[in-house]
């Protein structure tokens, strides 16, 4: 186990979001904890983006939120473990915009404090 070594979140690669035929920007993200896979994505302005979300942490409630109302979002999902669900919305504005996990047990840091924050780029 010692040998084996894994980037760190930040350091990984961003993940270019292509879209389908009918243009549409879909993507799957694993959400554990306190991380999401990926958590650097990257799409285009202007066309819509699909984002499926997995919660694969055992027994964890995760959720995104993903707030600029003036860039075209205003994502708050929550997905039980185990569970999936599905966002939906088109990105207006470029720029790099950060989302991340807002859950928080009383008296423990949240979520987003233990790291599970990620960046969607729109590009
Ligand atoms: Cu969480």
């Amino acid at each position: 186990m010692g040998l084996l070594s894994v980037a760190p979140a930040s350091l990984a690669e961003p993940f270019l979001v292509h879209p389908d035929a009918r243009g549409v920007q879909r993507v799957e993200v694993s959400l554990d904890s306190y991380s999401y896979a990926p958590d650097h994505l990257v799409v285009e302005a202007g066309r819509p983006v699909v984002l499926i979300l997995r919660n694969t942490a055992f027994l964890v409630p995760h959720n995104l939120v993903l707030a600029d109302p003036q860039a075209g979002f205003r994502v708050r999902q929550e997905v039980a473990a185990g569970d999936s669900a599905r966002v939906l919305f088109t990105p207006r504005k470029t720029g790099v915009f950060t989302f991340y996990c807002d859950k928080k047990l009383l008296f423990l840091p949240s979520h987003r404090e233990q790291g599970m924050e990620g960046r969607l780029e729109v590009r």
